[in-house]
């Protein structure tokens, strides 16, 4: 590596400004360049690629969709609204996968659902139907969600909830997606804190219901822990430490060079930074917990729901809470859903009878991990 950036620099030196030579290179380690390589009159500029916002997503999508059969309807500016935090990577991923569904149904054109579920993809990897669950499991999973989705729900500084199901994917047996309305740079307190109640919500449904914890919520402590952590000792949010930063890279703790060293705080300080740890989460532990007592009704009514109708989307939630019935909620889907069937049984008459009417690029449904 040393040799690499000797030779680098040597080479760079031998520029003269008549040479007209650009050179530009990219890292996602820019904390451990060499300093000799940033001195002026060699990589004297920075650009920083942070994830794209809305406007920008728009524009990636617009450059791998280009050449790919997208249905008229589909609008990439609202698909760029549906995707925030996306890269590019995942977007090129999105498309990807939708294009592969399309073409695996026999579509011509790449329509709004395939997409969608390139979104679910990307998030949450590809469904597993293939994991069979117990009936107890499938109903704590169902509980466990719906606890995530009403403590969401009722918090007014959680995302709006998206999307609730009971259906595996990856490595998760069920998922809440919850999603900003639009791209956010800074995060409020009062939004870290109702984002770790909606996350707790999952394991408080379990004890409310079951007087019994599992395995399952490992990714949600995970997460918990993680935010108080970081409100405490990277964003100066507890009163009792004060606006200060307790630890050493704390800019990047991916990034971090010497993960080892000495913590910069005495052992009296670490005593406190673990108890206001604790607080922080036993506090959204406890909301979660009081949200979920206070509209237990719903809890159990809407979780017989996911357990029938394995996902519910955000409308349908809604709808669900106003104290709509169940069938009247779910009227527009059913019929959608007897549409599809009965257009599918049409085509597939048609491809049969037209077999070179299919998409024009390869189907790989091999090269898909599906379960
Ligand atoms: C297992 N998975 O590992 C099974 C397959 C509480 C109903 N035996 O919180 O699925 O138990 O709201 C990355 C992402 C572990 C790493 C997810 C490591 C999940 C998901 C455990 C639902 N939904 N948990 C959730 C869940 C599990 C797990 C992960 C991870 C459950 C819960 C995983
Ligand atoms: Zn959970």
């Amino acid at each position: 590596r040393e040799q690499t950036l000797n030779q680098l620099l040597v080479e760079m030196d031998g520029f003269e400004a008549k040479d007209n030579i650009i050179l530009i290179a990219a890292t996602n380690r820019p904390d451990i360049l060499d300093p000799a390589l940033l001195r002026p009159g060699r990589f004297d500029r920075q650009i920083v690629v942070d994830r794209p916002d809305r406007d920008g997503r728009a524009q990636i999508l617009r450059v791998h969709t280009k050449g790919k059969p997208i249905a008229k309807s589909i609008d990439l500016a609202v698909l760029a609204g549906q995707t925030p935090g996306f890269t590019g990577a995942d977007l090129a991923n999105l498309v990807n996968e939708a294009a592969l569904l399309a073409a695996r149904k026999g579509k011509r054109v790449i329509e709004q659902t395939e997409l969608e579920e390139g979104i679910m993809r990307v998030i949450a990897g590809p469904e597993k139907k293939s994991r069979i669950l117990s009936e107890k499991e499938r109903v704590v999973t169902a509980y466990h969600e719906m606890g995530h989705a009403l403590v969401g729900h009722f918090l007014p500084d959680a995302d709006p909830v998206h999307k609730i199901s009971v259906v595996s994917r990856g490595q998760a047996l069920g998922y809440t997606i919850s999603m900003p309305t639009e791209d956010k740079f800074l995060t409020t307190r009062a939004q870290l804190e109702d984002q770790m109640a909606m996350t707790l919500g999952g394991r408080a449904a379990e004890e409310l219901m079951f007087n019994e914890i599992t395995t399952g919520a490992a990714n949600d402590l995970e997460k918990v822990t993680s935010t108080a952590k970081q409100m405490t000792m990277r964003f100066g949010m507890s009163e009792k430490l004060g606006p200060r930063v307790l630890g050493h890279n704390q800019g990047a703790p991916f990034l971090g060079r010497d993960m080892h060293s000495e913590p910069d705080y005495s052992d009296d300080l670490a005593r406190t930074i673990d108890s206001e740890i604790r607080r922080i989460i036993e506090e959204a532990h406890q909301r979660a917990r009081d949200i979920l007592t206070e509209h237990r009704d719903d809890l159990e009514l809407l979780s017989q729901v996911l357990l029938k109708r394995e996902t519910i989307e955000r409308d349908e939630f809604l709808g669900l809470l106003a104290g709509e019935p169940e069938d009247v909620v779910f009227a527009e889907r059913d019929a959608k859903a007897a549409r599809a069937a009965a257009e599918l049984e049409r085509e597939s008459d048609k491809d049969t009878a037209k077999p070179n009417k299919r998409m024009p690029y390869p189907a790989a449904p091999e090269a898909l991990p599906e379960g």
